[in-house]
């Protein structure tokens, strides 16, 4: 049987409409499932929404309706947004889904049968936007670091999760498996949790009084409280692929990516272990986090209101163009910065003048000087053997940064062969060879092998843009679906039939102009 991949990202609250910071996640998501896809695997694709808690309790009070209507009207904003712009994901889970409440219940109970939960009182400063209480690294002058909002005293008997108790195992299991946790910096800062002077207590709230909060899954071992959210929300990523006894999760649980943005590293990397060791099952294959994206030098949140909708920027500059802008600007790990000009910096640069004008020029010399159709070429020559070189390198180098998840190098990779054969093409001159009777010979030769360059980079773009691959693709009389091939297979220089009718058609990405408040 193929290998399996399961690609999760965090399942989003539902108090504000999607972002670049959501938009980003779930980019790499899709983009991950899609190249393992293409490489034959097994693969699923995780995404959802978050729905319990204080959080949507507050926003459904100040607008004078339910929880309920509240979480579905975003939920349903999500799913909209992910499906316009061709997110494939092959389910969207809600914490609210009748499945995902019987499996919370049944570990809930699980885990207190083991006597891992405890009953007592709780003093602390809560913040209602982290859903939790803060520890003083959580804390900057008093505020939440990450809400900039005074945190709430509260006091109150609830359930613990005794996860300290797996705190030395988690930290041996994470020295013995170094990128478990990737890249290393995340994982040097888990360790550092876990650390005894990091004061992370060992033990994790997860009750609330019905009294104060109802919405949410009530205790399976006591009806006067539900479940705290992070408990409850964690575990979406078993329920989503049929856990504990479908067939689907022997099948993925082990093949498990988690993405994430470096804000929830703590439940992540010390939570999830902990409750997942607690029931027996084993940990994901690999908890991937990324940094933020900012704007003015300020986290992009929902909670600071500095929005940039994916929309919004699918209207104005195409989504496949803003899709390509978060994969190649930001470096996997690191914070990175957001304005338009810098959008449109990238657009201009990469994919009108190197990518769109490879296809344009190819295209457009392929049917003045050879009916329109891929030529045959003659004898490969050194320039030629060249590229074929580097198509084969880039391919490797794909394969390589995908799986270590870095896209951004992957797209550097394969813009550097894009790059080469344009230069090979300026090199090679075909506009004037073919008037020239000494190297007219050559012409079907050099378009051969940029159509061919072409197809490749097509082929390895296909899970960064999928439409703009598959626009290529088309370009070069090639309409049958990618994954009917292995991308191994796809790769092998020489595979582009002669004879096959090409079309020039419209500037992939016309260069965009900046705007004059910009300049
Ligand atoms: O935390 N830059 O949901 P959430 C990059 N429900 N990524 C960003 C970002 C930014 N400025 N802002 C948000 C929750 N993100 C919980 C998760 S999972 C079991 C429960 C992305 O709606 C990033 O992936 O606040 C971050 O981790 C996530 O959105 C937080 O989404």
């Amino acid at each position: 049987m193929s290998e399996a991949f399961y690609v999760t990202t965090p399942i989003y609250y539902v108090n504000a409409e999607p972002h670049i910071g959501h938009t980003y996640t779930t980019v790499v998501a899709d983009m991950l499932a899609r190249y393992h896809r293409l490489r034959g695997e097994q693969c699923f694709m995780l995404t959802g929404t978050d729905e319990h808690g204080d959080k949507i309790l507050e926003v459904a009070r100040e607008r004078g309706t339910t929880p309920e209507a509240v979480a579905t009207e975003y939920a349903q904003l999500f799913q909209q947004t992910w499906d316009q712009l061709g997110i494939q994901y092959d389910r969207f889970i809600r914490t609210t889904d009748p499945d995902h409440r019987v499996v919370v219940q049944s570990i809930l109970q699980k885990v207190y049968d083991a006597g891992e939960i405890e009953f007592k009182e709780y003093e602390g400063l809560y913040c209602v936007g982290c859903e939790r209480f803060l520890t003083d690294r959580d804390m900057v002058d008093g505020l939440c670091r990450d809400h900039e909002r005074a945190p709430e005293n509260r006091s109150e008997s609830n359930y613990f999760f005794k996860m300290g108790d797996h705190f030395s195992w988690l930290a041996e299991t994470i020295e013995n498996n170094p990128d478990f946790i990737r890249p290393e910096r995340y994982r040097n800062e888990v360790l550092a949790m876990l650390s005894e002077e990091s004061g992370l207590g060992g033990e994790l709230c997860i009750s609330r009084p019905k009294e104060r909060l109802d919405w949410g899954i009530e205790l399976p071992f006591d009806d006067r409280y539900v479940c705290y959210v992070w408990f409850d929300a964690l575990i979406n990523y078993l329920t989503g692929v049929g856990y504990p006894d479908q067939s689907e999760f022997e099948t993925f649980w082990p093949a498990a990516e988690h993405i994430i943005g470096k804000d929830i590293l703590k439940p992540h990397g010390v939570f999830w272990p902990c409750m997942l060791h607690a029931i027996g099952a084993p940990l994901p294959r690999h908890l991937n986090v990324h940094g933020f994206w900012n704007l003015d030098n300020r986290k992009v949140s929902k909670s600071l209101g500095n929005l940039i909708s994916p929309i919004a920027m699918d209207e104005r500059y195409g989504f496949e163009a803003f899709r390509y802008f978060l994969l190649r600007e930001m470096v996997f790990g690191q914070d990175s910065s957001f304005s338009e000009p810098l959008l449109i910096a990238r657009i201009n640069a990469d994919l009108a003048n190197n990518l769109g004008n490879l296809v344009s020029r190819t295209l457009n010399m392929t049917n003045r000087f050879a009916d329109g159709v891929v030529p045959t070429p003659g004898a490969q020559e050194e320039a030629e053997a060249v590229i074929e070189k580097t198509a084969a390198r880039v391919a490797a180098e794909v394969d390589e940064h995908v799986l270590s998840l870095r896209p951004q190098r992957a797209l550097e990779s394969i813009m550097g062969l894009v790059d080469e054969t344009n230069r090979y093409l300026e090199r090679r001159e075909p506009w004037k060879a073919a008037k020239d009777p000494d190297r007219a010979g050559q012409v079907p030769t050099t378009l051969y092998t940029c159509c061919e360059s072409l197809r490749i980079t097509a082929v390895l773009l296909s899970a960064f843009l999928p439409k703009t691959s598959q626009e290529i693709l088309s370009r070069l009389g090639l309409d049958s679906p990618l994954e009917e091939a292995s991308l191994h297979d796809l790769t092998r220089w020489g595979l582009l039939q002669s004879g096959l009718p090409t079309v020039k058609g419209p500037p992939l990405f016309p260069r965009v102009d900046v705007p004059e408040e910009s300049k």
